[in-house]
């Protein structure tokens, strides 16, 4: 194979785990049909129609599997302070000892099967490789999907430095035993990063960013030590190209948290006549600084793994297209016909179909047909919108960044940073109500800075600092400008002020200007918003005090965040930087003007 770690990485795991067969995964489509076919026939994949929705499967979880559980995600760096305060911390000694008793003997009875995969295009400078080791099938099939993977990764390989990703589903099986759909641990859960070392541990789920180890566990927490510590950038971001009527382009990337719409805002279909969005990524960004200065990014992945339930022809027709074939489903509801539904794919409900937990359902059930966070998995280069450039190995330039959560009070629909700095803190700032994409309660306001909070594997304090770092690095002309948009705020009978999707191409719109000098914004204590009339509304009767309200600065609600923050911002302790302290300072400064 002639790369030592690789060897080494497979013999370990083989001594390890005592899987009954080993399986270098190729990447073809004969070996992707052959697992599908043997999932098949275990249970664990349902073949949906073919003349509905050709080569495509469904999987269903058991449920106690259904999202990333990031009460048992540790950063096991070697000193607990460079994890920092909002990571589960062990010490790696321990943790390791723990993790070799859990692994030991944890494939028995299964196949270990060996990915090799790129995130990002073969060869892209901003590309990075990693090699998953799995019990699991239906991993190495999301993976294909999700990952550049296969022999051909390892032909680019040679003796270069890979991220290693163990994974174990934690069910090995007797001799004669039967398996079942959905192994899992019923009890112990860990998904374990190792920084100093680059190291993936995951055991005990077989679910999504838990399982599916190139995502959040190496394109963020790994990668975003990496970028730290090599001068660029890993985050939690979509990034689309925007072509305004004349037919010039601009990359906006933006940073949201989990299961708060980038998928609909990467495949946005303009409201605007004449304007076009199109994809590069939903999820993650990688950038590097290009010759010119400018940052560079690429989507690390090669797929979409997004939310299925609030999906259709309405909310966002080109996920739904992406999806017509060639894809995997997992927790949603199987119909009569044998293709999918799940909650807001159609205005009506089928009569009967089976739900995510293989049970009967009706309209009349109290149970949701699919569970909140059941996910499709497709290929990017499916998407009807997908943008020429997605797999550039210079990946494409960035003019924007911007962060959002959902808040259904407090934040206007958009603002717009005064310089770099600034855009960091207020990308520190970034809070959301809580989604289903991890387990807990939902609702719950929680600061999630950088819609990185689960997925920084360092101290986020650090954190602010390298992206502060990072805007010394070139000139501020050649920086992204940072923006703060909130689709989700509610007026005072809790219904939406805007209506999303489609329309938010209004403020891609502003942004594109502001990008290009065009307009001339309005500057307020938080930032600049659009001026009068700057804001294209044309064609959408959204009601004038719903505008007003939309752009509303409530001075004490202000205060009140800003009093917020400072009282999160003490958790960094002094690894909180002294820019962002006088961000804040600033920020106090001008709402008490
Ligand atoms: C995701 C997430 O799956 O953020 O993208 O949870
Ligand atoms: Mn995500």
């Amino acid at each position: 194979m002639g790369n030592a770690q690789l060897d080494k990485f497979i013999q370990d795991a083989k001594e390890l785990c005592q899987p009954s067969r080993v399986h270098i995964c190729d990447g073809s489509q004969e070996e992707y049909e052959a697992l599908c076919k043997q999932m098949v026939a275990s249970g664990t994949l349902t073949e949906l129609n073919p003349k509905k929705r050709p080569n495509s499967f469904l999987a269903r979880s058991t449920k106690e599997d259904v999202a990333r559980i990031e009460g048992c995600t540790y950063i096991c760096s070697e000193k607990q302070i460079d994890a920092g305060p909002t990571n589960n911390w062990c010490d790696p000694a321990e943790m390791r000892a723990k993790l070799l008793s859990l692994f030991k003997g944890s494939m028995r009875g299964r196949t270990m099967y060996v990915i090799p995969y790129s995130m990002g295009p073969l060869g892209s400078k901003i590309a990075h490789i990693g090699v998953e080791i799995t019990d699991s099938p239906y991993v190495v099939v999301s993976m294909r999907i999700m990952t550049r993977m296969g022999k051909e990764v390892l032909d680019v390989l040679n003796n270069e430095r890979f991220v290693p990703g163990l994974h174990s589903v934690g069910a090995p099986l007797q001799p004669g035993e039967k398996d079942v759909p959905w192994p899992c641990h019923p009890k112990e859960k860990y998904i374990v990063h190792f920084p100093e070392k680059r190291e993936i541990w995951s055991f005990g789920s077989g679910y999504g960013g838990n399982a599916l180890l190139g995502k959040k566990c190496f394109a963020l927490r790994i990668a975003s030590v990496m970028a730290r510590e090599q001068g660029w950038m890993a985050e939690h971001m979509l990034i689309l190209g925007i072509t305004n009527p004349q037919g010039e382009k601009k990359y906006i990337a933006a940073a949201f948290p989990s299961a708060c719409g980038k998928t609909n805002l990467a495949m946005l279909t303009p409201t605007l006549p004449g304007w076009k969005v199109e994809t590069v990524g939903d999820d993650i960004c990688w950038m590097k600084f290009g010759p010119d200065g400018r940052l560079y990014a690429i989507n690390p992945e090669a797929g979409f793994f997004g939310v299925a339930p609030g999906t259709s022809m309405q909310s966002n027709p080109n996920a739904l297209l992406t999806l017509k074939e060639n894809s995997l489903f997992t927790n949603v509801g199987l119909t009569d016909d044998k293709d999918v539904w799940w909650e807001g794919l159609t205005s009506q409900p089928p009569s009967h179909l089976i739900d995510w937990l293989g049970q009967d359902w009706t309209p009349n059930s109290n149970e949701k047909a699919a569970h909140p966070n059941a996910r499709f998995t497709a290929p990017a280069a499916q998407c009807p919108v997908i943008d020429r450039a997605w797999q550039d190995p210079r990946g494409v330039p960035i003019s924007a960044i911007i962060f959002g959560g959902r808040r259904s009070s407090v934040v206007p629909l958009i603002y717009e940073s005064f310089d770099w700095n600034h855009g960091v803190f207020v990308g520190a700032s970034t809070s959301s109500e809580t989604t289903a994409a991890a387990s807990g309660e939902m609702g719950k306001l929680r600061h999630d800075p950088f819609a990185m909070l689960p997925f920084c594997g360092y101290n986020m304090g650090d954190y602010f600092a390298h992206w502060l770092k990072i805007g010394g690095m070139t000139t501020p002309d050649k920086l992204p400008k940072i923006y703060y948009v909130n689709w989700f705020r509610k007026g005072k009978n809790g219904e939406w002020l805007w209506p999303g999707f489609g329309e938010n191409s209004r403020v891609l719109a502003w942004i594109f200007a502001r990008t290009s000098n065009r307009a001339k914004g309005q500057k307020t204590p938080i930032g600049i918003i659009p001026a009068e009339g700057e804001l294209n509304l044309e064609g959408m009767n959204l009601p004038p005090e719903n505008l007003k309200e939309l752009f509303s600065i409530d001075l004490k609600s202000w205060r009140e965040e800003a009093e917020g923050l400072r009282k999160y911002f003490e958790i960094f302790g002094d690894r909180l930087p002294e820019k962002i302290k006088a961000e804040l300072k600033g920020l106090e400064e001008r709402l008490n003007a």
